[in-house]
């Protein structure tokens, strides 16, 4: 098979709430969609790149240049079997993996659409269900956290994240743990950390977290290695891992004991399987992190990790926590035990809203062999 036609849109949807991390405030999710088609089936996938280069070096512009330029004229040329067929059309290409991971992403729902089964066969996954956790952004005040923690508990999520930085750190986390003793409970640093923070990220180790993710360099290993080994609490790495050989290296060091899959990050679907399944030989869980990505990377994600490396909750949550109207129907949604149900229905598994995606598009374009 060949792929035939590209479609490239820039969609922007508003967020239902701010979302704030240590490195920066979204008001909404602006991304590209990429569609793939072959033999009058189309695919999708969505790009985790953002408008700003702050969680990773990629924005919508960087993927916009690598996909039209770059990526689209080498998937034309090449004759795909599977879509594992994807990954080494694109191996001569240095990072950008986010743009790499869309594209490949396409191509897995298009697969899956035209075998009609479930992106989750495909990948070699499971159907049923997968345990949801959920990613809670700096609040204004402790009181606005307490109030979204509450929210989440009841909801029924699995296990609770919270975003840390320099001076909104132990107090919170003292004050949740205070209220909730047993809530599967972490934090995420997204490198707002320095080894010059030791006393405090040691401090940490007092409150029985599953784990603490990314305090410390972006791009970093060794220090983190020098940090896990001052700590109990697993360390959980995020920005750092970028291939499944990261990951391999990580290991080596000890700078982490949990990894954080988002294929985005890793370049693709394919990538994060090799890196779960590394993972899985060496006994290290793995979950699956989130972008806040619309309904169409979400089902990506619930799809993911229905793989056997996956056993720790992850951040995909209901579409609800992010859209007013998502772009699939039906939703992402949780039930009250906190668990997502796998789609049956071929690729993705629910339908895209056109008219949606239609009206939160800002430019589209067409590309062609
Ligand atoms: O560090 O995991 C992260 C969102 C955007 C960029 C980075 C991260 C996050 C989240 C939110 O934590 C996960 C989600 O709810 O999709
Ligand atoms: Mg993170």
């Amino acid at each position: 098979m060949k792929v035939e036609r590209l479609e490239l849109r820039l969609v922007s949807l508003p967020l239902r709430r701010p979302f704030q991390t240590s490195f920066g405030r979204s008001t909404r999710k602006e991304f590209l969609l990429v569609s793939a088609s072959a033999g009058g089936v189309t695919g999708h996938g969505e790009c985790v790149a953002d408008l700003r280069p702050d969680y990773s070096p990629e924005t919508n512009q960087t993927a916009h240049h690598l996909l039209r330029d770059f990526l689209a004229p080498a998937l034309f040329a090449r004759e795909l079997e599977r879509p594992e067929d994807v990954g080494p059309a694109f191996a001569w290409v240095r990072g950008h993996a986010m743009a790499r991971a869309a594209l490949e992403m396409a191509v897995w729902d298009l697969f899956a659409r035209r075998k009609g089964e479930p992106l989750y066969r495909t990948l070699g996954g499971r159907g049923g269900t997968i345990a949801a956790g959920v990613s809670i952004g700096l609040q204004p005040d402790l009181p606005a956290l307490l109030a979204r923690v509450e929210e989440e508990a009841a909801a029924g999520y699995r296990r609770v994240k919270i975003k840390i930085e320099p001076g909104r750190d132990l107090a919170l986390v003292e004050a949740v743990r205070a209220r909730w003793p047993s809530l599967p409970l972490m934090v995420d640093a997204n490198s707002a950390y320095t080894l010059a923070d030791v006393p405090v990220l040691a401090a940490l180790d007092g409150f029985g977290l599953t784990m603490i993710e990314q305090p410390l360099g972006w791009d970093d290993l060794v220090d983190h290695a020098a940090l896990q080994a001052r700590l109990v609490t697993p360390l959980c790495l995020d920005e750092s891992i970028h291939s499944a050989e990261h990951a391999r290296h990580a290991l080596l060091l000890g700078a982490a004991r949990v990894i954080n899959v988002k294929a985005g990050r890793v370049g693709g679907l394919a990538e994060s399987r090799a890196l779960s399944a590394l993972c899985a030989a060496q006994g290290v869980p793995v979950w699956c992190g989130g972008m806040l990505e619309s309904g169409i990377g979400r089902l990506a994600n619930v799809h993911l990790q229905t793989l056997p490396g996956f056993t720790l909750p992850g951040d995909t949550s209901a579409s609800a926590r992010y859209f007013d109207e998502d772009l699939v129907d039906p939703p992402v949604t949780v039930s009250p035990e906190g668990l997502i149900a796998v789609p049956e229905g071929p690729g993705l598994g629910h339908a895209l809203v056109w008219p949606r995606v239609e009206a939160a598009t800002l430019w589209k374009e067409e590309l062609r062999p």
